[in-house]
């Protein structure tokens, strides 16, 4: 028996180090958290307590198959490798024989967040010239928003939240997203007298669990931000030497806070004026206070606005000043400055490519009869975007084309692998090596493989060494070994590196970033905006044809669409799965019965839906058939449809992303998928 140190592969912000033991016959037999890690102290959440399930369920690739049946259908037979390369790349010749390189596209994300295979294939595809993909569709809004307010680098370190002692968490779903946070600094800081408040349209287990939830309608999240400041500054509760010395654009801020009133914010959000009023004084005299934002905010048409204004609260009242106060959100910055990128990206001067597609807009590229040349060859990885990514049905549309060549390398046969016409097995992370940076603690990671490669599968780096074998590639980088890739990683000269090898993270599993003890850089300013300052008033946004100012701007829409889809849609995420991953792995408890619809009593009472009933949610993108839930966990106007669910999973074969819209959101690029409208009705019961 022997016992590997590694780590958690998901895309999630807790990057849990985890010990794999292995008996004799190559087996792991069991998987624990390290305990001495700081930030996640032995503890998997529930979903990881199933991923040896994962690695050794019955449903695993093992094998390369080809398509036999119709696109969609399912049906594979296996082949060898030899003769999967052969076909993929023989493919990929005539494609670009016919078209040019443009013609074909990767189609990846975050199946795995570690840094060889997440970005396995970005060197490869700017060598061949492909269409590039633009990615944005996550976190990507709400750090631009954040950015223009403050700047780069990251201030609040998770792990700090524990000396908060009012913590506001705006739009994330902690408890079940990121468990870690809120078993971890957020407990301790409850225990020792810290106050949370949630907001979020949706009682969550979060919201459930906090000291008060506001429920506020979705997108109008500015203008509760606008009315806190209103209140702040009415009241003389803002920290007037924080804001003359660190920020910059106070007067006009002020201008535009006086349209926000209690009453007229009371009337956008929902939230009760006397509601807004305590909120703002707990917020601006309790202190440290903390806000914690990550990503639920941003998927609309004003995500970026409402991210925008919620972001200048900190500044208002000095909370920078505080270990344990100002803004929390991502961490990735540290982990770029660490690690020497160059070893996984294309060089800073190769061409980019001529053509980019938005994979929020992955159906509308390849349903387009007018592009040129057609997406014609198409290799999705480390994503499953019949599931993830916007207008299910359009999706499906591009994917069933005959003319187009698909190759989903996967560990499981996803929703969108049944439309391959080649799938080539993967390994997880108990069968490669990786190295796992993290966008929600300050710790690296490193995972050697615990086992070897069940059946024949192969690791993102490996299947991009054996195309560009096949292809003729020569350059080095695209033929280097994986632990070679990862001490080049490492061998970056950053001070935050300072202390970490490779040879100790072999032998303990992780290491912290080299950070100094105190971690608070803008305790008296020095921010990394232009200006150097918070930026109230940005002429970087204003120079870009948005509000200088916060405002508020609601979802934009026209009344007509507001009148034949009454209801909002939100889709977020669920404790059970890590986005659309282990919804194909037995589920248990009430899982098994799917997905419900949920729906506010007053909205079920008016189209006579009763709890269990069938109904049918849809709008004119498609239509998802479930079971109804009736509770006031859910605020009126909005049906809650939890996303991650495979297309099997309801009465119609249908999933929550049929249902959501492939626009971008305000600030240029990201999602604008929470923009949603549907109409629910109640299925006639069958006869
Ligand atoms: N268990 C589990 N953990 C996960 C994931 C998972 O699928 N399952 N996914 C991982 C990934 S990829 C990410 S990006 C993170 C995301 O982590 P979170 O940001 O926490 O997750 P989301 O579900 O996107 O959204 C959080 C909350 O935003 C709320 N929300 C939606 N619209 C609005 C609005 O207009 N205003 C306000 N105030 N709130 C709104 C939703 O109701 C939801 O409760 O979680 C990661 N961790
Ligand atoms: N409606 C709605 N849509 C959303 C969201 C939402 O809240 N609501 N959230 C959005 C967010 S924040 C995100 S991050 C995206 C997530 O979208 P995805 O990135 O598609 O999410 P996953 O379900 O994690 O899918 C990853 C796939 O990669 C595979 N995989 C895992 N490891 C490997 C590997 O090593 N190699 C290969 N080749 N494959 C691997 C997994 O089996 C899985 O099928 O979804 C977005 N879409
Ligand atoms: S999914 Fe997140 S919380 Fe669960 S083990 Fe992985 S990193 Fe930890
Ligand atoms: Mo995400």
């Amino acid at each position: 028996m022997k016992t590997v140190h590694g780590a958690c592969p998901h895309d999630c912000p807790d990057t849990c180090a985890w010990q794999v033991s292995v008996d004799d016959d190559d087996r792991a037999v069991a998987l624990s958290g390290t305990p001495e890690h700081p930030f996640t102290r032995g503890a998997l959440c529930a979903k990881l307590k199933h991923y040896p399930e994962r690695v050794y369920s019955s449903e695993r690739i093992l094998h390369p198959l080809k398509r036999v049946g119709a696109k969609g259908e399912g049906r594979f037979e296996r082949i060898s490798w030899d003769e999967a390369l052969a076909l993929v790349v023989g493919k990929l010749q005539d494609a670009i024989a016919r078209h040019g390189p443009l013609a074909a596209m990767p189609c990846n994300f975050a199946g795995t967040i570690g840094m060889l295979h997440r970005y396995a294939g970005e060197q490869f595809f700017s060598h061949l010239g492909a269409t590039e993909v633009d990615r944005q569709i996550c976190g990507n809004v709400a750090f631009d928003a954040v950015t223009a307010t403050i700047g780069v680098g990251t201030t609040l370190l998770p792990e700090d939240l524990e000396h908060s002692r009012y913590i506001l968490i705006w739009g994330t779903n902690t408890a079940a997203t990121n468990v870690h946070l809120w078993g971890g600094p957020i407990r301790a800081a409850r225990r020792a007298g810290a106050r949370v408040v949630v907001i979020d349209p949706v009682r969550t287990p979060t919201a459930a669990h906090a000291d008060w939830h506001l429920q506020i309608a979705p997108g109008t999240d500015a203008a509760l931000a606008l009315g806190l400041m209103h209140v702040i500054v009415r009241d003389a509760l803002h920290d007037t030497d924080y804001v003359a010395r660190h920020t910059l654009g106070f007067d006009a801020l002020c201008e535009r806070i006086g349209d926000y009133p209690p009453e007229r914010v009371a009337a956008i959000t929902g939230i009760a004026a006397d509601d807004i009023e305590r909120l703002a004084r707990e917020y601006a005299t309790t202190r440290p206070a903390a806000l914690r934002l990550l990503v639920g905010m941003e998927r609309y048409s004003n995500g970026g606005a409402n991210v925008r204004a919620v972001a200048c609260l900190p500044a208002l009242v000095g909370a920078w000043r505080e270990r344990g106060g100002g803004l929390c959100q991502f961490t990735n910055d540290l982990f770029h400055a660490a690690l020497d990128w160059r070893v996984v990206m294309p060089p800073a001067d190769a061409p980019s490519a001529a053509r980019t597609v938005h994979l929020a807009q992955l159906g509308r590229a390849l349903t387009d009869e007018t592009m040129a040349p057609p997406i014609s060859w198409m290799l999705v990885y480390n994503l499953n975007p019949v599931v993830t990514l916007p207008d299910q049905n359009r999706i499906i549309a591009g994917l069933e084309r005959e003319d187009l060549f698909t190759v989903v390398h996967e560990q499981f046969m996803t929703d969108t692998a049944r439309y391959a016409d080649v799938v080539l097995p993967a390994t997880t992370q108990f069968e490669h090596w990786e190295l796992m940076p993290s966008w929600g603690q300050t710790y690296l990671a490193l995972n050697p493989p615990a086992i070897a490669p069940r059946g024949e599968a192969v690791s993102n780096t490996e299947l991009f060494r054996r195309l560009s074998r096949a292809l003729g590639f020569t350059a080095p980088e695209l033929l280097s070994e994986d632990e070679d890739r990862i001490r080049a990683l490492l061998a970056s000269g950053s001070p935050l590196l300072e202390g970490i090898t490779f040879e100790h993270l072999l032998e303990h599993g992780w290491a912290r970033l080299a950070l100094p003890d105190d971690f608070r850089p803008r305790a008296n300013g020095g921010f990394t905006t232009p200006s150097g300052k918070v930026e109230f008033e940005s002429a970087t946004l204003a120079a870009r044809g948005l509000d200088a100012l916060p405002g508020y701007v609601p979802i934009a829409e026209d009344a007509d669409t507001a009148r034949t889809w009454p209801l909002r849609l939100m889709s977020a995420k669920v404790a059970q799965f890590l986005n659309s991953e282990y919804a194909n792995l037995p589920l248990r408890g009430a899982m098994r019965d799917g997905p419900l619809v949920q729906l506010h009593p007053a909205d079920a009472a008016a189209r006579g839906i009763e709890p269990g009933d069938a109904v049918r949610l849809f709008n004119e993108r498609g239509a998802v058939e479930a079971h109804a839930r009736v509770s006031e966990d859910t605020a009126p106007g909005v049906a809650y449809l939890p996303f991650g669910w495979w297309m099997g999973s309801t009465l119609n074969g249908s999933s929550a992303n049929a249902l959501t819209p492939d626009g971008l959101s305000d600030h240029g690029f990201g999602s604008n998928a929470f923009d949603a409208r549907v109409e629910v009705t109640r299925l006639a019961a069958p006869a």
